[in-house]
């Protein structure tokens, strides 16, 4: 692979009712686009950093400075075998997992379509469906997610995840279980707490949930293991895994049970691949989370979680929860039994649309050999 352009655009995309995070409030989807051409062909990745260090410290700046200064004048100094080869090009790098994934997919995908074969192919999964889970936002009152809990599970959706934060927790689950006893349930805290809250992690393990996620800070694994130690419910890490050896020696120290994979906050697919591989190993259960992707972003998710090792249902929902016009023909989709279709189309295997592209981008820029 020859590579001969990048090109980074800032899209600005309007969301119908928003998100909401113990970190904030979206209601416009802001992220980086890139494209990447080697020997006439492009292929195309969505990166998940935020206008806001509020998830992980990565943002669309440092992304931006990262790509400019140093990614995109590697990818563009020398040839590559295989999309694989890119990460340990990256290795000097230290850090920007989500400024190194987005070059790195974009590679990926454009083998795939190179190739004339799905994602998945290239990634070592298998066509036919997923199932899926969707993550509710922080909502007005415990009434209003009961609706929304509802809203959801009967569009199918196969596991439901609640985001809580302190003062908004314990009730939540009892009001939500009140309803539906059995539901396959999660919550996920963003780090919102301390092992001080201790009392409030005891009253969630008598709910019978699937797993709590990411109670403590976004950089532990020790407190992680203490809390962890005391309850029935397993943890799962989503911030604090930012690659295959943080996985490692969170499981290593007990720190979860199950572990979240998101393919931008680990560096791109070949971590994801081994992150895979060492789950698989050890026989920690595996899911994928999600970014509010546009649908860009969320197909790479549905190819992504075709692998064997993705045992559970992840967080990607149907396009229409978050865009009226996503940036894909068709738009992801949910069947009422809760699976998604894996495109069988070259690459991500949906068209782009580029006149909505087009609309939603603030700037470009492009660089080349
Ligand atoms: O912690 O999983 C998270 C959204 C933005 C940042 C972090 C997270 C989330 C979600 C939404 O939970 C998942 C999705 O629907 O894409
Ligand atoms: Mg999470």
């Amino acid at each position: 692979m020859r590579i001969e352009r990048v090109e980074l655009r800032y899209l600005s995309l309007p969301m119908g009712q928003g998100f909401e995070t113990s970190f904030g409030r979206t209601t416009r989807k802001d992220f980086l686009l890139l494209a990447l051409s080697a020997d006439g062909v492009t292929g195309y990745a969505e990166c998940v950093a935020d206008e806001n260090p509020y998830y992980l410290p990565e943002t669309i700046g440092t992304v931006h400075h990262i790509l400019r200064e140093f990614l995109v004048p590697l990818a563009l100094s020398r040839n590559f075998d295989h999309p694989r080869d890119l990460a340990a090009a990256f290795a000097p790098v230290r850090g920007h997992e989500m400024a190194k994934a987005t070059l790195e997919m974009a590679a990926w995908e454009l083998q795939a379509r190179r190739d004339g074969r799905p994602l998945y192919a290239l990634l070592g999964g298998r066509g036919g469906t997923i199932a899926a889970g969707v993550s509710i936002g922080l909502q007005s009152d415990a009434a209003a997610l009961v609706d929304a809990v509802a809203r959801e599970a009967a569009a199918g959706y196969r596991r439901i995840k609640v985001k809580i934060k302190p003062g908004h927790d314990r009730d939540l689950v009892e009001a939500v279980r009140a309803r539906f006893p059995d539901l396959p349930l999660m919550v996920d805290a963003n780090n919102a707490y301390t092992l001080a809250d201790r009392p409030v992690f005891e009253a969630l393990d008598r709910h019978g949930l699937t797993m709590i996620e990411q109670p403590l800070a976004w950089d532990d694994i020790v407190d992680h293991a203490t809390l962890q130690r005391g309850l029935r419910t397993p943890l799962c890490l989503d911030e604090s895994i930012r690659s295959t050896a943080l996985a490692r020696h969170a499981l290593d120290l007990e720190a979860c049970r199950i572990v979240n994979v998101k393919v931008g906050r680990i560096g791109g697919f070949t971590e994801a691949l081994a992150l895979h591989e060492l789950c698989v190993a050890r026989g920690v259960p595996l899911w994928c989370g999600g970014m509010v992707e546009s649908g860009i972003g969320r197909l790479a998710n549905v190819h992504l979680q075709t692998l064997p090792g993705f045992t559970l249902p992840g967080d990607t929902s149907a396009s229409a929860r978050y865009f009226a016009e996503d940036l894909v023909d068709p738009p992801v989709t949910v069947t009422p039994d809760g699976a998604i279709a894996v495109p069988e189309g070259p690459g991500i295997g949906h068209a782009i649309l580029w006149d909505r592209v087009e609309r939603a981008t603030k700037w470009r820029e492009a660089w080349t050999r």
